[in-house]
């Protein structure tokens, strides 16, 4: 098995300050947890920023910023959000993508997300496939449900996306593909040799699929975009969520990637290029 690549989701866009205090907000919260997320063990940061009264935003300026404060500070791998939030607009999205960063995220379907919509058409889909090739951004599939990996395998019959292919498997949102072993499998076997997929449980399902991950030869995100909790009734921290999964991979004998490593891995640059 390739060494474990652990995801840190530290910001989200639907997690607010007043749900949890330890969610990064500005940019430099955001630097630090990324930091933090890194000394735990992570080796990708997946981003989203929040303007100066904590809500979700998709400024170029403010990711630029975000991405600067990360730099400073540790070589993690920066994967910026394309999804923003439920109601955006495909420009509103696309914006953080012609920072350059190392990778982004490419959903291949509209899902149900909770009580609202989060609306990815085809000719969107295309679209954000494009220009993260015009910029040389690698893409990181969302898959919310079984059916977008069709379509992420479509774009690659396309030839708008080429190269190694990462998959993510988001689970258990309600309106999106349950987090059991079973639909796992199910996503997996889509999936053509050679691609690398990692789990993204939400909420209570972070930690059981984290381990079906590792044991499978997956990789794993955490962090507080998709879980708030270390464990019932007591809340997390990113760092602490990243270093229970390296505590837990290293119990299996899984080592856990360096971000070079994860490049490797994932056949990116050697070396970030968004500066
Ligand atoms: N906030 C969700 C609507 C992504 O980062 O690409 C979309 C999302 C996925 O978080
Ligand atoms: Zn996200």
């Amino acid at each position: 098995m390739d060494k474990l690549i652990i995801t840190a989701a530290l910001v989200g866009a639907e997690v607010t300050r007043e749900d949890t205090p330890h969610l990064p907000v500005t940019p430099e919260e955001i630097g630090k947890d990324a930091f933090e997320a890194f000394q735990a063990g992570a080796s990708i940061a997946h981003i989203h920023v929040r303007d100066g009264e904590g809500k979700p935003t998709q400024s170029r300026e403010l990711y630029e910023a975000a991405i600067r404060e990360i730099r400073k500070r540790c070589p993690i791998i920066i994967q910026v959000s394309t999804g923003g939030a439920v109601g955006m607009s495909a420009e509103e999205r696309l914006q953080p993508v012609s920072l350059r960063p190392e990778m982004a995220t490419l959903t291949t379907g509209t899902v149900n997300f909770g009580e609202d919509v989060f609306y990815n058409p085809p000719g969107e889909i295309r679209r954000f496939a494009d220009t993260m090739a015009h910029y040389g951004v690698r893409p990181e599939f969302e898959i919310f449900d079984s059916g977008m990996v069709h379509t992420a395998l479509q774009l690659v019959r396309e030839k708008r996306v080429t190269g190694h292919l990462h998959f993510d498997f988001v689970m258990g949102l309600p309106g999106g593909i349950p987090a059991t072993a079973r639909h796992l499998l199910l996503l997996v076997d889509q999936l053509p040799e050679g691609a690398t997929w990692t789990v993204a449980g939400i909420g209570r399902h972070q930690l059981p699929m984290a381990a079906l991950a590792i044991t499978l030869g997956g990789h794993v995100r955490v962090g507080l975009e998709d879980n708030l909790y270390y464990r019932k009734g007591e809340l997390a921290t990113n760092a602490r969520l990243v270093e229970r999964i390296r505590r837990i991979a290293g119990e299996l004998e899984r080592e856990v990637a360096t971000p070079d490593e994860a490049r490797q891995i994932l056949r990116l640059n050697p070396q970030g290029r968004e500066g």
